[in-house]
């Protein structure tokens, strides 16, 4: 299957991901979903082929993918499974912040962990602060050339398995959101604990978990950018990210449609297969338009991205949608299906579970929708 937007570049690394998919994700995604392990011989196999670190940088090794490509791979991989492409998206994820704000020295020790095999996680929520993320609470104190980090961090993606994080603290508590700051912090320094895991509804092959810092030093060096910066770094990554999600709430919608489609098509009622009801014929043309426009609001988001200019809406814009429509869809797919779709046999009833987060992970849905409104309203 061609698709005539994409670059030939583009169109290698969609078929790599589509195999890669099909031998090594799909066959394993309803296991990883009923034990909840973390998927490590995938997470190996994405290394072996060079897709576990997708944003880093040539000059480090990596393979410095564009990032309409890196959406392209993402729906691929949750088509196979949400939550392995959570996973596989992590190092994504916490490698912005190096890249927005990273010296050499820091892109080569972030890049350099990874690049081994290593996977980073980004830790910005707290207990106390979510959807309000200038609310952290976390702090970090400066003595001679270190900073000393105290706080607890939680969902935090890949946590327990991170080699390296991305920590946000506050350097200067009265400053609220303009005191936050960015941090490296190697998994191996002292001080360091992990906490509750989550058992989650879906992205089961994900890791969640909760994070503590009791006094956790690092070198002055490890700020990213300067102090008080945090924020906007957070806000930056998240503009990056967020079409991300879409790419997988993508991947999930049109792998829920595809089953809908072959079910209504095999499935007698009667003399007459489901799919000769037009009624059924038009909620698949919905289904399938929802997808379509989802995916090309991802794709024109992180165009924009790569163009250079400013894209925080389209990126809300396209989270929300695609995300909205991965429920909507999957649902669609469940309710067609009736008592086989309810089913836990079945591919969609792990679907719709795994399409929920997206509406809620990297920002909720009403969060995308405070940003698009601020983008529009605030002159
Ligand atoms: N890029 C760069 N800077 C940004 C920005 C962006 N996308 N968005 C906001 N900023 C800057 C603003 O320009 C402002 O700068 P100044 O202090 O210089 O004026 C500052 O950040 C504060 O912006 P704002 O007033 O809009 O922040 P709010 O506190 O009102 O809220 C929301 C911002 C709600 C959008 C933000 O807190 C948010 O995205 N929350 C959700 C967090 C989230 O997604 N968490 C998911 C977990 S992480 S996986």
């Amino acid at each position: 299957m061609v698709d005539a937007l994409l670059t030939p570049e583009q169109q290698k690394y969609l078929e790599l991901a589509r195999k890669f998919t099909r031998e090594k994700i799909l066959p394993v995604a309803a296991q990883y979903d009923r034990t909840g392990e973390f998927p490590w011989p995938v997470v190996e196999a994405a290394r072996e082929i060079g897709l576990h670190c997708m944003t880093a940088p040539r000059a480090y090794g990596g393979p410095e993918l564009d990032s309409v490509t890196i959406s392209l791979i993402m729906e691929e991989f949750a088509y196979g499974c949400a939550g392995i492409a959570t996973t596989l998206g992590g190092n994504g994820l916490s490698s912005y912040p190096v890249l927005i704000a990273g010296t050499e020295e820091q892109k080569k020790l972030f890049f350099g962990r990874l690049l081994a095999g290593g996977l980073g996680a980004f830790a910005l929520t707290e207990p106390g602060a979510g959807s309000d993320a200038g609310a952290v609470s976390t702090s970090a104190r400066r003595e001679g050339d270190e900073y000393v980090i105290n706080g607890t961090k939680c969902f935090i993606t890949t946590g327990a398995m991170a080699d390296i994080f991305i920590v946000f603290a506050s350097t200067n508590p009265t400053m609220k959101a303009r005191g936050l700051s960015a941090f490296i912090v190697e998994r191996e320094r002292e001080g360091i604990s992990i906490g509750h895991e989550e058992d989650k509804m879906g992205i089961r092959a994900s890791n969640t978990v909760e994070v503590r810092f009791n006094n956790v030093r690092v070198p002055a060096d490890h700020l990213l950018g300067k102090e008080g910066e945090g924020f906007k770094i957070a806000m930056q990554t998240l503009d990056m990210a967020r079409p991300i999600v879409g790419a997988i709430a993508v991947g999930v919608a049109r792998a829920a449609l595809e089953e809908c489609i072959d079910y209504v098509k095999s499935r007698m009622d009667g003399t007459k297969p489901l799919s000769a009801n037009q009624a059924v014929q038009f909620r698949i043309a919905d289904m399938a338009m929802k997808v379509e426009a989802a995916r090309l609001m991802v794709r024109r988001a992180l165009a924009l991205k790569e163009a250079g200019v400013p894209y925080s809406k389209e990126s809300a814009m396209a989270k929300a949608y695609a995300s909205d429509v991965a429920m909507e869809v999957t649902a669609e797919a469940v309710e067609i299906m009736g008592a086989v779709g309810y089913s836990k046999d079945s591919r969609v009833e792990k679907l719709m579970r795994d399409a929920k987060i997206t509406q809620i992970y990297e920002g909720t849905n009403q969060i995308q929708r405070i940003v698009i409104a601020n983008n529009l309203l605030r002159s």
